[in-house]
């Protein structure tokens, strides 16, 4: 969608925004279901890129610290934890600049997937960069949705990163699109930028062809040490009216109502959901940020009338419908 259009909807009065969200949501999705994600962060901190929002980059004073890759083990012991709770998603993040094929620590990751897609969940990983050939090995692999978010504006990019552009990101979506596998690519909201921003964000993403399967709307989580940390926080009915047309702009894709939520109230995350969100990260911790907890997600749901999304069998693992009993495994 151009962004003149996007322009005019944003300013339309909110609840007539909402109206029109509304009826694209129940056009396309069944009307009270969420699906429940379960984040991983399988390699957290050290990275060697500069994203002035992340706490896991070497370059900040944040008190992460640079961790090696989980143990296979210990992944496929939470990957079943996360289906056993009702997640049909499960999405291993890694804090790279990006992955090459051929070294061992790729192997290990093609390892890990192999592995986590007999369990019957999408399979989503984020690993940043990624060429053609890794992309098609993630591919093969198991791997369902490639998260990579775009974060803001081509133009306000440059501002919240230096150690790679806009473009490289792209590209990396190119690469996993060509290799056949689903993009999950969002932003983040309160990263200093402008409506305008926002909209030309929202414009590249909706833009893509084919759209992104799943879409990741976060607010900045302000983590100490990074240059955000004193960043204000995201006004709750910005939060609506982009989650509104994202689901106007992208009506096929999961909107993720993502990081920020433990920032939202239980009426500002409810009126998301009625906007267009059909979609959370669930559990208490992001990758290092906090998120709310299971327990407070379930009865939120459930007093909202909600319930967990069924696992998408229009988008199984290439595996998964041959699962075969995983070999017990000692860690
Ligand atoms: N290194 C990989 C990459 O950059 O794509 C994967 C991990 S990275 C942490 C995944 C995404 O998390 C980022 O693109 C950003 O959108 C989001 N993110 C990171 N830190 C955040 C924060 N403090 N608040 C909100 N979102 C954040
Ligand atoms: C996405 O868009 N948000 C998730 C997931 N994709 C990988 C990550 C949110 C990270 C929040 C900050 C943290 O936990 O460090
Ligand atoms: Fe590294 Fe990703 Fe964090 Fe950027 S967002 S510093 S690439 S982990």
């Amino acid at each position: 969608m151009i962004f003149q259009e996007l322009n005019d909807l944003y300013h339309l009065p909110l609840f007539d925004l909402i109206q029109r969200s509304r009826t694209i949501h129940e056009e396309n999705w069944p009307a009270a279901e969420v699906q429940l994600c379960t984040l991983l962060s399988i390699k957290t901190g050290g990275c060697s890129e500069d994203c002035s929002y992340c706490a896991q980059s070497a370059r900040y004073n944040s008190g992460v610290d640079a961790e090696r890759l989980m143990e296979k083990c210990d992944i496929m012991d939470r990957a079943k934890a996360a289906r056993e709770n009702g997640s049909t998603r499960f999405c291993m993040g890694a804090a790279w600049r990006g992955v090459r094929e051929g070294t061992q620590r790729f192997e290990q990751v093609l390892d890990i997937v192999r592995d986590v897609s007999q369990l019957g969940m999408e399979v989503c990983v984020t690993l940043g960069e990624l060429g053609p050939s890794e992309a098609e090995k993630l591919k093969e692999a198991g791997v369902t949705a490639y998260n990579h978010n775009i974060d803001t504006s081509p133009e306000h990019y440059p501002n919240i990163v230096t150690t790679h552009t806009f473009q490289d990101r792209l590209n990396t979506i190119r690469h996993a699109q060509d290799a056949g596998m689903s993009i999950c690519c969002g932003g983040i909201l309160g990263l200093g930028e402008s409506t305008e921003d926002r909209l030309k964000m929202l414009e590249v993403i909706s833009e893509f062809n084919p759209q992104p399967e799943s879409i990741p709307i976060n607010s900045l989580m302000p983590m100490p040490g990074t240059p955000m940390a004193d960043e204000q926080g995201v006004d709750v009915f910005d939060v609506v009216r982009i989650i509104a047309l994202t689901r106007i702009a992208a009506p096929k894709a999961k909107v993720r109502l993502s990081a920020g939520r433990t920032h939202l109230s239980e009426e500002g995350q409810a009126l998301c959901f009625f906007a267009g969100a059909n979609s959370i990260f669930y559990g208490d911790k992001l990758l290092t940020a906090k998120n709310p907890t299971i327990e407070k997600d379930l009865a939120l749901i459930d007093r909202l009338g909600l319930k967990p999304q069924e696992p998408n069998r229009a988008q199984p693992s290439p595996k998964s419908d041959e699962a075969k009993p995983l070999e017990p495994q000692i860690c």
